[in-house]
C-alpha cells in the first residue's frame, strides 16, 4: 500500500445521532451544572471526550454474543467461556469478574495490606485506586520518573517508575511496611503514558529483593503493549498477545477495568497468577462485595461481552487505528501550538492547561476554566486532570497543588470518526486565541470527597 494511510478498520452499520445547541443554550447549561461538565446532561453535549471509560462502541460480534447470555446464577457456560479466553491471553491461574475496576480493587486491595499505616508504591495511583489503598488503612504513594512532569520533552514512556527512588522508599521505611507495587498501566494521571517491558521487569525484580508482591492496574494493557512493540527494542516482531504474556508475567496479579481496553460498557476482572490461597480468599471477599464467584456483579450477557472484547482489544490492526486517532488529534494540535503532553498517551490528548492558561494559579483551576471555555465554543466535553480533581490534603484542608493541571480530551474507542478529531481541534485552536481573557475559577459547593464530580463553582469576576 506504499505511503497510503490505512482508515478505520470497521463499516458503521448502526448510528447515534448527535446534535450541536445553540450557544446561548450552551451558556445556560453550563451555568446551570455549576461550571462543572460532570453535571451537564449528555443530550447537551456534541462531542463527548469525559472520558474512555465504557463509552466504547461494541462489535456485532459482542452485540452476538450479549444474546448468546446464559443467565444461570452460578456457573454459566458466558463464565466458562471467559475463564478460558483470559487464560489464553495472560497465561494466568485465576480469574473472578467483577462489576467494573474499583470493584476489583475493593475485593482484592485489603487481602493484601497487612496492617494498618502500611504503604503502596506505584507509578501513579489513579484515583478509585488511592481511594481503595486509603480506604484499606494504607497510603499511596506514587513514584514516577521526573520526565513525566515535563509535558513539552520526548520520553518513549513517560510511564515508567523511578526505580531508584523505588528503591530509596522500600529501604527507608522497611520492606515490612510495603503493602504492595502496583504499576499503572499505561499510566493515566501522567497522560496514558506507557511503562517499557526492561521497567517492569526491573521493578518485579526490585520487589523480588524485597519480598513484595507486583499487581497490575491494567485497564489499558493493551495499548501500553502496542507502545512496547513500537517503541522498545527487540519487540517489533512480537505479537500484542506475547508482548501482553510478558507483562504479566512478571506480575504476582491485576485489577482491570475492562470498561477500556476490554471494549464493553460494564465490567472487571481480578486475575491472580497462581496463588491459590489469595484467590480463595478474593472469591470469599467478592460473595458480599460484588456477588456470586461466577458473575461478579455481571449478567452472563455482560461477560459474554467482556469475553469477546478481550481479544478484540489486542488486535493489531484495532490498536494501530485505536492509537493512530489519538496521535491524530496530537499532531493537531501541536501543529498549532497549542501544549500537550508529549508524546501522546494511548487513550487521550493531554493539554497542558498551565502552560495553556499562565495567569490562572492552580487554586482556580486552569484546566477546568479551559473545559468550560471549550465546551462553550463547541459542545465538546473534556475532563480536568489537575488541582480540582486532586483536592485538598486531609490533615491540613490546604488546596494541594497538583504537578501537572492537564485538559483531558479522552477518546472513546470505536466511536467518532477524524472528522471529530478535526472540529475538535479547530475548536480548541479558537479557545486558544481568547486563551488570555478565561478567568479561574471559585467553589460555591465543595463536597468533602471525590469533589469535582458533584462540585459546584463560578467564575471569579
Ligand atoms: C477514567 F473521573 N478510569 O479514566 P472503573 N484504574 C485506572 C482507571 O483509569 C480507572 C479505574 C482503575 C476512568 C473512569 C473514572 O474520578 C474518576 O471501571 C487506571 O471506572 O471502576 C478508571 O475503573 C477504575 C473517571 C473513574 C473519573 C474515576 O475516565
Amino acid at each position: 500500500m506504499g505511503k497510503v494511510s490505512k482508515p478505520e478498520p470497521f463499516k458503521i452499520k448502526m448510528v447515534e445521532p448527535i446534535k450541536l445547541i445553540s450557544r446561548q443554550e450552551r451558556e445556560e447549561a453550563l451555568k446551570r451544572a455549576g461550571y462543572n461538565v460532570f453535571a451537564l446532561r449528555a443530550d447537551e453535549v456534541y462531542i463527548d471526550l469525559l472520558t474512555d471509560s465504557g463509552t466504547g462502541a461494541m462489535s456485532d460480534n459482542q452485540w452476538a454474543g450479549i444474546m448468546l447470555g446464559d443467565e444461570s446464577y452460578a456457573g454459566s457456560k458466558n463464565y466458562y467461556n471467559l475463564i478460558d479466553t483470559c487464560k489464553e491471553i495472560f497465561n494466568y491461574e485465576y480469574f473472578i469478574p467483577t462489576h467494573q475496576g474499583r470493584g476489583a480493587e475493593k475485593v482484592l486491595f485489603p487481602l493484601l495490606i497487612s496492617k494498618p499505616g502500611q504503604y503502596v508504591l506505584s507509578n501513579m495511583h489513579f484515583d478509585t485506586t488511592k481511594a481503595h489503598v486509603e480506604l484499606a488503612n494504607a497510603r499511596a504513594v506514587d513514584l514516577v520518573i521526573q520526565e513525566a512532569f515535563d509535558t513539552s520533552s520526548f520520553h518513549p514512556f513517560k510511564g515508567n517508575i523511578d526505580i531508584e527512588k523505588m528503591e530509596k522508599f522500600i529501604r527507608e521505611k522497611g520492606s515490612e511496611n510495603i503493602a504492595f507495587i502496583v504499576i499503572t498501566v499505561t499510566c493515566n494521571s501522567a497522560g496514558g503514558q506507557p511503562v517499557s517491558m526492561q521497567n517492569i521487569r526491573e521493578t518485579s525484580q526490585l520487589a523480588k529483593k524485597y519480598g513484595i508482591h507486583v499487581f497490575l492496574d491494567a485497564a489499558r494493557y493493551a495499548e501500553n503493549a502496542y507502545f512496547i512493540k513500537y517503541r522498545e527494542k527487540g519487540y517489533a516482531d512480537k505479537s500484542i498477545k506475547d508482548i501482553v504474556q510478558e507483562m504479566f508475567s512478571y506480575a504476582d496479579g491485576f485489577t482491570m477495568s475492562a470498561k477500556k481496553d476490554a471494549i464493553v460498557n460494564m465490567g472487571g476482572l481480578i486475575g491472580i497468577k497462581d496463588d491459590e490461597e489469595l484467590y480463595n480468599q478474593a472469591r470469599a471477599n467478592l460473595v458480599p462485595l460484588e456477588g456470586f464467584p461466577t458473575y461478579g456483579g455481571l449478567s452472563g450477557r455482560d461477560i459474554e461481552a467482556m469475553a469477546r472484547g478481550l481479544k478484540e482489544g489486542i488486535e493489531l490492526d484495532y490498536l494501530e487505528y485505536r492509537i493512530g486517532q489519538v496521535e491524530y488529534l496530537g499532531n493537531k494540535l501541536r501543529a498549532a501550538d497549542i501544549p500537550i503532553q508529549y508524546p501522546v498517551g494511548g487513550h487521550a490528548v493531554f493539554v497542558d492547561a498551565r502552560k495553556m492558561l499562565p495567569h490562572i494559579p492552580y487554586y482556580q483551576f486552569p484546566a477546568q476554566a479551559l473545559a468550560n471555555a471549550l465546551y462553550l465554543e463547541s459542545g465538546v466535553r473534556a475532563v480536568e486532570i489537575g488541582s480540582l480533581m486532586l483536592g485538598r490534603d486531609p490533615d491540613t484542608g490546604e488546596q494541594l497543588e497538583s504537578p501537572l493541571e492537564l485538559l483531558r480530551l479522552t477518546i472513546p474507542r470505536r466511536v467518532y470518526t477524524n472528522n471529530h478529531m478535526d472540529y475538535v481541534a479547530e475548536s480548541l485552536i479558537e479557545v486558544n486565541k481568547i486563551a488570555h481573557t478565561l478567568k479561574g475559577l471559585e467553589f460555591v459547593y465543595e463536597p468533602k470527597i471525590l469533589r469535582h464530580f458533584t462540585a459546584r463553582l463560578k467564575p471569579i469576576e
